[in-house]
């Protein structure tokens, strides 16, 4: 049977992060996968995350299997990051499951939209992180773009993204960035956001928000209300959410899916539901993450440390992206590049062929995706003239 298998090339983020490794280049630059890291180029464990998983250690008496839906404390904590003080009807419209990261997440979100008959297609923004296509595909849905940002002038195409989903069918599937958007780094802005809102509701459409990187944008509030807005008026919608990246638990696989229904009496269905889905497939999440996690809910001294680590992750990003875009400026006088100052979250797109840089990668050690997206983390003080200097005759 297995003579039948093809080789598959690897994944064109992580594939780039291997060949990086392989690189032995002692100028070699790591701007690829989507991971947060510090001046020195390390993604350290977060403070609170070492405290409140050396404290789970030592207590922890047992690893036999917990309850299908996850760790209570974990999901409430979830339910509230992300919700913020919600009134208690949203609340109690909504199913919370732990899940294998976000992933893990837009997973079980894409067959539960396939069992209820709605739909078999499912709605991606031009352009998208590759992982939705294959995630979704995966469920067996029909993927479609709508126009989300161009690439050439940096900007959101607005009026191209409105008019195309108003023309989405009902009760079709949508996956819409929460914000901090992968590759492009360009969210809605508030009355935008209401736009879309708008049309969704219109139109019946669901939506599937993804929330990976809440608190690296603008703040743990701000870079959820879209979401917060969205539950107050639609009647259903799915949130998929990660904790790799504001929690640094990358590896530990560790999220949850948020589903809200029309009435707290569908809370039972989509919380079974989505068991089912799970146990078809991996059974149940794994809860080494979501343990640390409900440990820094759960002690305020933790939550606090937390919360401040989040902010210093997201001050430093913002700082990087002003001082990038000023080193472009210094060697681009005819190019404005407040775009990169103004987008959020760890990624921009630069714009280049991919000919632009796979020659910046052969020749200058410069590594990053293919459609020019660069991870804004991965630069440090001292490398970013020299990438400015590679990079910006090529910009436009
Ligand atoms: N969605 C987006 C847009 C992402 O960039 C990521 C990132 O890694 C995820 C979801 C989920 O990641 P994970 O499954 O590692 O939590
Ligand atoms: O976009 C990124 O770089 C992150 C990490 O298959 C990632 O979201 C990349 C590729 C992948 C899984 C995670």
């Amino acid at each position: 049977a297995f003579d039948k298998l093809k080789e598959i090339p690897p994944d064109a983020i992580l594939g780039l992060m291997t060949a990086y490794q392989a690189d032995h280049s002692p100028d070699k630059i790591d701007l690829t996968v989507g991971v947060y890291k510090d001046n020195q180029g390390n993604t350290p464990v977060m403070r609170a995350v070492a405290e409140s998983e050396r404290r789970l250690i030592e207590t922890q008496a047992s690893k036999a299997y917990l309850p299908p839906l996850g760790v209570a404390g974990f999901r409430e904590g979830i339910r509230r990051m992300v919700l913020g003080p919600v009134d208690g009807t949203v609340e109690s419209r909504t199913a919370v499951i732990q899940t294998p990261g976000g992933c893990g997440a837009l997973r079980v979100a894409a067959d539960m939209y396939r069992r209820t008959g709605s739909g078999d297609t499912v709605y991606l923004s031009n352009p998208t992180w590759g992982n939705h296509r294959g995630l979704m595909t995966a469920a067996g849905l029909a993927l479609e773009e709508y126009p989300y940002y161009s690439p050439s002038t940096h900007q959101l195409e607005v009026d191209q993204m409105l008019d195309s989903l108003s023309r989405i069918p009902p009760q079709s599937l949508i996956v819409l960035q929460a914000s901090s958007h992968n590759p492009t780094g360009e969210d809605p802005d508030a009355a935008t956001w209401e736009q879309v809102l708008d049309i969704i509701e219109e139109r019946d459409i669901l939506p599937l928000f993804d929330l990976a990187y809440q608190g690296l944008g603008d703040g743990l509030d701000q870079d959820a209300a879209v979401i917060r807005a969205a539950a107050e008026r639609l009647p259903e919608m799915f949130v998929a959410v990660s904790c790799s990246k504001n929690f640094g638990l990358y590896r530990e696989r560790t999220g949850a899916l948020l589903i809200m229904g029309k009435d707290p009496s569908h809370r039972k269905v989509l919380e079974t539901q989505a068991a089912n889905v799970a146990r078809g497939s991996y059974s149940m999440s794994p809860a080494h993450g979501p343990l640390i996690v409900a440990g820094i809910f759960e002690d305020p001294k933790l939550h606090q440390l937390w919360l401040d680590e989040v902010n210093e992750m997201r001050g430093r990003i913002q700082g990087l992206r002003n001082k990038f875009a000023q080193a472009l400026a210094n060697e681009r006088s005819d190019l404005d590049f407040s775009w990169i100052s103004h987008q959020r979250g760890m990624f921009s797109l630069l714009g280049l062929t991919q000919n632009e840089v796979d020659t910046l990668r052969e020749d200058q050690h410069l590594y990053m995706v293919r459609d020019s997206r660069i991870n804004i983390a991965g630069l440090q003080g001292a490398t970013i003239e020299p990438i400015a200097k590679a990079v910006a005759p090529l910009m436009s």
